[in-house]
């Protein structure tokens, strides 16, 4: 039985478990959720995962949520191509950036993408959204800081995956609000080189959030 991928379209969470199924050649069926109307509380997404949140997989049966115990799951379930290294100090730096990029990276982006993608054009506060940027712009560097060579943790993996629908989604925020987001140009120049690393994958395209395209 093939695998069952549920998603929301340009879910972070859900956009790291897709890169990691497309890294390893999983076949799987995507389907996608509606937030409006909420598609992730219905009695059936429900008995997948009862806290109603994307993404969520149904393996042979076995439903499983939260996306890094998702791609966790997959990489000891598939152990082909891993998304994590073999060395164990070099697997332990990965998971330390994995769990930095949930906490300390998202803490930052937030305050941004709330003064910015969620908040209607004519009530954006420029002090509030400077305020958050000049923080946000200390994280960024950290990551560039943190980038080893071409990708975070040897070849390409879940640490590039986790970090990449977030640093896309800053992009996303400069094709909603010109002005406001990102462009690659202002990324420190590391960060974009590796975001445009990831964009020239050969799987990328297909994991594009449906909803983003034109
Ligand atoms: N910690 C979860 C977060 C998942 C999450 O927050 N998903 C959001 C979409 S980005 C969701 O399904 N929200 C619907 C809701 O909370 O009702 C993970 O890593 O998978």
């Amino acid at each position: 039985m093939a695998l069952t991928f549920y998603y929301g379209s340009g879910s972070p969470y859900a956009w790291k478990v897709w890169l990691a199924l497309e890294h390893k050649g999983i076949t799987y069926e995507a389907k996608r959720l509606t937030f409006e109307p909420d598609q992730t509380k219905t009695p059936e997404f429900l008995k997948v995962n009862p806290r109603g949140r994307v993404p969520a997989i149904v393996d042979d049966g076995f439903a499983l949520s939260e996306s890094n115990a998702i791609a966790e799951y997959l990489d000891e379930r598939y152990p082909e191509k891993p998304l994590l290294p073999k060395d164990v100090r070099a697997r332990g730096v990965a998971r330390r950036l994995i769990a930095e990029a949930g906490g300390d990276l998202e803490k930052a982006l937030e305050p941004f993408i709330d003064a910015t993608l969620y908040t209607k054009a004519e009530e954006r506060d420029a002090k509030k959204i400077a305020e958050a940027r000049a923080k946000l712009d200390v994280e960024l560097a950290r990551w560039a800081e943190a980038l080893p060579g071409d990708f975070f943790a040897g070849g390409v993996g879940l640490v590039d995956y986790t970090l990449f629908p977030w640093i896309r989604l800053l992009g996303r925020v400069e094709e909603r609000a010109p002005g406001l987001g990102y462009k690659p140009a202002d990324l420190p120049p590391k960060l974009a080189a590796w975001q445009a690393r990831i964009e020239a994958l050969p799987y990328y395209d297909r994991t594009y959030p449906p909803h983003w395209r034109g």
